[in-house]
């Protein structure tokens, strides 16, 4: 493969230099029109992923699978679900994606795999199959269910099956029982399912829930949490130092393959703390690459806040660690719905973008926050995520998040010419690439400009971060530097204008900023923020 955007390194670094993109393949684009997004749809709009300047995308799970969790329940890791196409149409993709240097990462689901997937069907027939203990299953407590451990997606995490009037565990859905890690045979069928898909040139993988894999060895009740019996501090069935060994040796298997990846979900409720996720980063080379934090998806608008989690996160990167940053998912709120409804909320937008890509680490971008997609309005009847369809009215599910992507303002959004699986947000016919290419001031050519100076300057795609400004006044301000080059980033997260003087006798011209133009110099750093004004400039030279 040849490195357009990366040219250094032999490509060996990409995933630490590099920006990726997830795609949520169902609402992507639709190439056969029935209302489903599909991996020919990615293939069609590979260019418009090089013109953005991503690095590399990561698809959410395109295997086979009965849907329940909409493709996070597997029934075969080596095959393509028919809805997304063939495995002719993968290989088709990972072609031309390569030929334009665009890695891609795969979702690997491997806490738990689909009721239907072959394993399972034969480990329920009976106690004595040698496929049951490649699954969690355990007597009943009473008459009751081996624990308390309690399903994120809602009430016990076990599952009485009659066929041999035993529990499984599921940590999520009922149609998701847990594998037994535990189990060497699993463990060896698993990563040879692994390298089905790394053997075909896959790039690496986004690893669902990393840690959850290993549950404790006693089944010792979970503690409740804040004292509410409803509520766990999930420290037996989540979070066990023992998975970090599957972990090991799955890093062993990618080292075994040139230039592959792994980056996972760590997940913990109550969120927050970043010191679990670099757990997962060992000393840089025996466990995962990268591992994501979700702080900043759950803060408020401030700057101070955004400061002190980012600077949380990177003082607990340990040495030989790489961090990475991202600001929403497809089980997330999106980012743009959460700056607010105001006029406000569009600025602000432009500045967590700033932020994303001009920070120490590996930036993850979901799939329309480049064109300030929002939460999409779905109708009662239309819910079709399990969450959604359990906790509504309360909670409306995953949907919201996750409607088809903004193409342009004809029928669909450009997205299918029939019916989308998910309605279409109502703000398209200003919300979607076709106009904002062609608008100087939208978010998406501010996105486009700040990946193109990040791929330019060393200082921002590996450079080191230090901070001045902590949040002051509603300030965050950064340097980036590598050898020589010395960039300055200032953000202004609030509705005031703010001053910044620092006497450092130094020339400075504007990069990319959203409210001057490339021509203005500075010398010294005497600037006067305007209103959510986002500005980076690089040092020219002494005065
Ligand atoms: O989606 C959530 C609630 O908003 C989270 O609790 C989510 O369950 C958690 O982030 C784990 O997510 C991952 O595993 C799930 C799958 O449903 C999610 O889509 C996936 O990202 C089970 O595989
Ligand atoms: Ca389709």
């Amino acid at each position: 493969m040849t490195d357009r955007n990366i040219a250094h390194d032999n490509g060996r670094t990409w995933w630490k230099h590099g920006v990726v993109y997830q795609i949520y393949p169902r609402s992507f684009y639709d190439s056969n029109n029935d209302g489903i997004g599909d991996i020919r749809g990615i293939t069609g709009k590979l260019d418009y992923l090089a013109w953005l300047g991503v690095d590399a995308i990561w698809l959410s799970p395109i295997y086979s699978s009965p849907m329940h969790d909409f493709g996070y329940d597997i029934s075969d890791y080596r095959t393509v679900d028919p809805i997304f196409g063939t495995l002719a149409d993968f290989d088709e993709l990972l072609k031309y994606a390569h030929r334009k240097s665009i890695r891609v990462i795969m979702d690997l689901v491997i806490n738990h795999t689909s009721h239907m997937h072959p394993w399972f069907l034969e480990s329920r027939l009976s106690k004595g199959n040698p496929k049951r203990d490649w699954y969690i299953w355990r007597d009943g407590n009473d008459g009751k269910e081996p624990n308390n451990w309690m399903s994120v997606f809602g009430g016990s995490s076990w599952t009485f099956d009659p066929v041999t009037s035993q529990y499984y565990l599921h940590s999520f859905l009922e149609e998701q029982p847990d594998l037994n890690w535990r189990n060497p045979e699993l463990r060896k069928a698993v990563f040879s399912d692994i390298r089905f898909w790394l053997d075909r040139g896959v790039d690496g993988f986004r690893i669902d829930v990393v840690n959850w894999f290993m549950k404790d060895r006693f089944f010792r009740d979970n503690p409740s949490l804040f004292g509410i019996k409803k509520l766990q501090r999930h420290i037996f069935d989540r979070n066990r130092d023992e998975t970090q060994g599957v972990i090991r040796e799955l890093r062993g298997l990618i080292n075994t393959y040139e230039n592959r990846m792994l980056v996972g979900e760590v997940f913990s409720l109550p969120p927050g703390d970043p010191s679990l996720s670099a757990r997962f980063l060992g000393d840089g080379s025996d466990s995962l690459h990268l591992a994501f934090d979700f702080s900043l998806i759950y803060r408020f608008w401030n700057a101070r806040m955004y400061y002190k989690c980012v600077r949380r996160w990177m003082k607990k990167i340990p040495d030989g660690g790489w961090p990475c940053h991202v600001l929403s998912n497809h089980d997330q709120r999106r980012s743009a719905s959460r700056y607010g409804h105001d006029d406000d909320g569009p600025k602000r937008e432009k500045i967590a973008a700033a932020l994303l890509l001009t920070m120490k680490g590996t930036p993850f971008i979901y799939y329309g926050e480049e064109i300030g997609m929002r939460n999409g309005q779905i109708p009662r009847d239309r819910i079709v995520d399990p969450l959604g369809k359990r906790y509504r009215p309360f909670y409306a599910g995953r949907d919201l998040q996750r409607t088809p992507m903004q193409w342009d303002d004809t029928l669909n959004a450009g997205f299918s010419e029939s019916e989308p699986w998910l309605p279409v947000n109502s703000d398209y016919r200003k919300t979607n690439v076709d106009i904002e290419k062609n608008d100087r001031h939208s978010i998406l050519r501010f996105y486009r400009a700040l990946l193109e100076l990040r791929r330019k300057k060393k200082s921002l795609y590996s450079g080191e971060w230090k901070p001045v400004i902590k949040g002051r006044r509603g300030v965050i301000a950064y340097y980036r530097t590598a050898g020589d080059e010395t960039v300055f980033v200032a953000l202004n997260f609030t509705a005031k204008t703010s001053h910044i003087h620092i006497r450092d006798h130094a020339q400075w011209k504007v990069c990319v900023s959203t409210h001057r133009s490339s021509r203005e110099h500075f010398t010294d750093l005497d600037i006067t923020l305007n209103p959510h004004e986002a500005t980076i400039i690089e040092r020219i030279g002494e005065l």
